[in-house]
């Protein structure tokens, strides 16, 4: 088997992943390691030339950017953050939907700090752009995770995340206020795959496409 013909899939765990399986078995690629029973970063399938690596759901951009894999899933939220170098973005599968918006406390949404709004999140990148496309200079406090609790503890003025339901701001205090963008999980394919593995890699993008109609 050469190289050219092996096909390396890059995950996420979680909601992505679980959407994605049925998106794989209608291209005929069925996992044989069940991921939550197994340690296994790099998973078999039905195809001993066709591999699944189970990354963080922000590092899938950067293996298939260089070429460690040849295709993934990504949320547009992390490929909006990773700015798409090195990537094709052929298919908006339509999972995993979400909203990247701003939020604060219940009812502070005109309210004005005397100093720059102070805004803490994952998504510095996004966040920049957004408030620079109002002409507002903010202050952007990076984080990694628990943004919903930056404002009850005076850290930020707003966070920027994405919101499903709008359960998680609710439960602490909080309401979403502007919308950025509408958010869904897109198939990346690596650049050089595209070319180097042109007719397996359009396979999988036809019979992917049609999975999701
Ligand atoms: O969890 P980890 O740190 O490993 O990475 P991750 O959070 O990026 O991964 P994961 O699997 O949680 O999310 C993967 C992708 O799913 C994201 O990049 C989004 O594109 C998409 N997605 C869709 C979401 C949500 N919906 C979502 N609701 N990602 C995160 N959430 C969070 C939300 O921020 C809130 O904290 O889930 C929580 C529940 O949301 P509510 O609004 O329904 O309460
Ligand atoms: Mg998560």
């Amino acid at each position: 088997m050469s190289e050219n013909d092996r096909l390396i899939i890059a995950l996420s765990k979680g909601r992505i992943f679980k959407e994605t399986l049925p998106l794989l078995n209608h291209a005929g690629i069925e996992l044989v390691d069940d991921p939550d029973a197994s340690r296994k970063l790099i998973l078999d399938t039905n195809h001993a030339d066709v591999k699944v690596l189970i990354l963080r759901a922000t590092d899938v951009p950067t293996y298939v950017q260089y070429g460690a894999a040849d295709v993934g899933v990504a949320g547009k939220d992390v490929l909006m953050e990773h700015g798409g170098e090195g990537l094709y973005e052929p298919v908006d599968l339509k999972i995993a939907r979400c909203k990247l918006m701003t939020a604060g406390r219940q009812g502070e949404q005109d309210v004005r700090p005397a100093q720059r709004l102070r805004v803490a999140t994952k998504f510095v990148n996004s966040t920049r752009r957004f408030y620079a496309s109002r002409g507002e200079q903010v202050e952007i406090i990076k984080l990694y995770g628990s943004m919903e609790l930056a404002p009850l503890v005076g850290l930020a003025d707003r966070i920027v995340d994405v919101v499903d339901t709008g359960n998680t701001l609710r439960a602490n205090g909080l309401e979403p206020f502007e919308h950025i963008a509408d958010i869904s999980s897109r198939l990346i394919v690596n650049k050089a795959a595209m070319k180097m593995k042109h007719a397996r890699v359009k396979a999988l993008i036809d019979q992917i496409s049609e999975a999701v109609g």
